[in-house]
């Protein structure tokens, strides 16, 4: 059977109303790759997948949760949707929204959202509204007006995006034929990790038997789990997990808790060498807090903290390298100009 899609495909297992009527792109159904070379790179002795999100339709793993959100709206009659967004959420709703023939409003921080993002929201049809504040500050005001107007919240606080997510924990138990012994991935809204710990217990005894313990990683700009608190001014070169109130903070930290896993922080240095080995070794080339979550198992194997030897590691990857191309041109060499002569070119190549 052709593949129709993550409602199609799992629909019965998510919670999802009657009223549902699915709005796919085909999303889902990405690839578990094996990354042979930097497990040696980080020592060795284990095996490690790539959960290669950012080959969803719009290039995040978001467009999961966004097909279920957007499909629920749907059926109960919703014409307009809003949500606050660092930027892959926004293109997420954007898309979905155009598909479902619905109008979208996106509030992102001023400036701090990648170019592939935010030429995403716009192509797909969003209005586009910037707020002179934080990720956060716009949280909390498309929760205001989605409850004072007849506009239908798609931010992760959205149950249905919890459950559209939870496919991603499916995929990768179908994928192994059992669950890995770790999972790591970035957290910045908390939606995510909340997604998987969800999908990994329900499917535990259902298909396939066993537990991940889970490895949150927070920029260490941003890393209110980490500290306990609240992040007024949260910064990181990550932008997408520049998030100092995580709406879903408190199940983040029972995912650790209950997973016997941890919630842990590294450097945007840490982030963006991660970024680059990946790229470089496996061909994998991803966002930067994309890359937070291997960053974290690095920082973690480095430190002796992790015992990783025999284990079945997956890192989650959860957006394209396209949606934040100055991160890597940014202070660049520009690439050499060379007369369009042979020798000219012999001279560049063989020195
Ligand atoms: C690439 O788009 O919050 O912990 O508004 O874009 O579920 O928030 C994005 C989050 C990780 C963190 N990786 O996931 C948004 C937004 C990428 C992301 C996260 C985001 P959550």
């Amino acid at each position: 059977m052709p593949y129709r899609g993550l409602l199609a495909h799992y629909g019965p297992l998510l919670d999802l109303p009657a009223h549902t009527r699915p709005v796919t792109l085909l999303e889902g159904n990405t690839p578990l790759i094996p990354a042979v070379s930097l497990a040696r790179q980080l020592g060795g002795g284990f095996e490690l997948y790539i959960k290669y999100e950012g080959l969803n339709p719009t290039g995040s793993f978001k467009d999961r949760g966004m097909t279920a959100a957007i499909s629920e709206a749907l059926g109960r009659g919703v014409t307009t949707v809003i949500c606050a967004s660092t930027g892959n959420t926004a293109a997420s709703a954007a898309a979905y929204a155009a598909r479902a023939g619905m109008k979208s409003i996106v509030l992102i921080p001023q400036g701090k959202v990648a170019a592939g993002k935010l030429a995403g929201a716009i192509a797909y049809g969003a209005q586009v509204i910037q707020i002179d504040g934080s990720f956060d500050d716009a949280l909390t005001m498309v929760v205001e007006i989605s409850r004072k107007h007849p506009i239908s919240l798609v931010n992760s606080i959205n149950p249905y995006r919890i459950e559209g997510q939870k496919t991603a924990a499916f995929e990768i138990c179908d994928g192994l034929e059992q669950a890995p012994d770790w999972l790591c991935l970035p957290v910045g809204n908390a939606g995510n990790i909340t997604a998987y710990w969800a999908g990994f217990k329900q499917y535990n005894n259902l298909k396939w038997s066993g537990l991940p313990h889970i490895l949150g990683v927070q920029a260490a700009g941003a890393a209110p789990l980490v500290l306990g608190h609240p992040v007024e001014h949260p910064e990181t070169v990550a932008t997408a997990i520049r998030i100092g109130k995580p709406a879903r903070g408190e199940q983040a930290l029972e995912a650790a808790e209950e997973s016997a896993g941890r919630i842990i922080a590294v450097s945007d240095e840490e982030i963006v060498a991660m970024q680059k080995l990946l790229a470089r070794l496996e061909g994998i080339w991803v966002e930067p807090a994309s890359a937070a979550g291997l960053a974290g198992l690095a920082h973690e194997i480095a430190a002796g903290k992790f015992d990783a030897r025999g284990r079945r590691i997956v890192a989650i990857c959860t957006g394209h390298g396209l949606k934040d191309p100055e991160i890597v041109t940014q202070g660049m060499d520009k690439p050499k100009i060379v007369a369009p002569q042979l020798q000219a070119l012999e001279e560049v190549i063989l020195g």
